[in-house]
Parts: C-alpha cells; sequence; structure tokens
C-alpha cells in the first residue's frame, strides 16, 4: 500500500471532474454489448485474452476509501499470461491482491508481483482470493456506476474493461474483506 501517493496529487479536485467526465461518457456507451454470443464480457483486450464472468466492483460501506474489483479470465493461448499492474481512473493507487494465511490463521490480503492466467485455462478473481485492489479512490462508488480498469501483462499489452458496482452479499460471501473465507 502507498497511502502518502495521495499527497503527490496537487490537482486532485480537476482529477475527480474528469473521473466523472469519463465515467459519464463510459456509461453511456456500455450497455451495448456487455455479453457476446460466446458467453465473453465487453474488453479492450490482447488476443486470446478473454473475460468469462461479468466484472463488478464491491460496494463499501460509506466513508471506506478503498474497494476491490473482481471478474474471470480466460486465456485461449497456449502461454501463461501474467498481468503485472493495474490502473483505473477512480483510485489513486490500484494493486494486485491476493488472500493468504498468515501465522496464526487468519486470512489477509497482500500485494503479489503478479497473477498469471495459465495457458488454455482460466483465473478467477473473486471475494476471498485474488483481485484488483483500488486504493484511494476519488470520490465514493455508487451503485451501478460502471468502473473503468486496465490491467498491464508483463509484455506490456494492456486490457481495459467496465466493472459494474455492486454489493456483495448476494454472492453468500457475507460481509469482510475476506474475514474467514479461505480462496482457493
Ligand atoms: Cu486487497
Amino acid at each position: 500500500m502507498k497511502p502518502t501517493l495521495q499527497s503527490f496529487l496537487p490537482g486532485r479536485t480537476a482529477l475527480v471532474g474528469l473521473v466523472w467526465l469519463a465515467l459519464a461518457t463510459a456509461g453511456a456507451q456500455a450497455g451495448d454489448r456487455e455479453h457476446d454470443a460466446d458467453g465473453s464480457y465487453a474488453c479492450d483486450c490482447p488476443e486470446g485474452l478473454e473475460i468469462v464472468s461479468e466484472p463488478w466492483v464491491r460496494m463499501m460501506p460509506p466513508g471506506m476509501g478503498s474497494t476491490a474489483a473482481y471478474l474471470t479470465l480466460a486465456n485461449r493461448t497456449d502461454e501463461d499470461i501474467d498481468l503485472v499492474r493495474g490502473e483505473s481512473p477512480v483510485a489513486g493507487v490500484t494493486e494486485l491482491h491476493d488472500h493468504v494465511q498468515d501465522d496464526a490463521g487468519v486470512m489477509r490480503m497482500r500485494e503479489v508481483e503478479a497473477i498469471t492466467i495459465p495457458a488454455g485455462g482460466e483465473t478467477a478473481l473473486e471475494p476471498g482470493g485474488l483481485h484488483v485492489m483500488l486504493i484511494d479512490l476519488h470520490a465514493p462508488l455508487e451503485r451501478a456506476q460502471r468502473v473503468s480498469v486496465t490491467l498491464e501483462t508483463d509484455a506490456g499489452d494492456t486490457m481495459e474493461f467496465e466493472a459494474r458496482v455492486r454489493d456483495a452479499e448476494t454472492d453468500g460471501m457475507g460481509h469482510g474483506h475476506g474475514g474467514g473465507h479461505h480462496g482457493h
């Protein structure tokens, strides 16, 4: 985590304005093509990389300055794909996280160097496991808001998609960020 980054953003107010503008524009374009006939979701992705579950961002209680984005990725190529960086206009810092059990048996999240989608396989980012951490949100997120997220591979390719903000309750994972739920 780099909580101090916020202090390096002098144009914070201007930035927020830009973000809202970007979101408004993105929202207008989104509904058209959410779910392709082949079961993949809209993504400006490198060849062979697909999104196979609807991307979403966890709606957090008021006052929380960070949240997480989730989706399932499929790799149709014959080489592993490593995602090594993330970026989003709504967050000051975007990190790739996983949940790991600490020595006391408590699940904690920590930054990872890469999220790997194995050749010909799938990788799920889901509550209690891997996720894209959105830190230092510039403004509170609202339900149904579409958040643009960009992930970058170690080869320098980028994948860009939109994730919809929603509550986590419906997925049966209960409350809290990783409290007791064991990812895989
Ligand atoms: Cu996290």
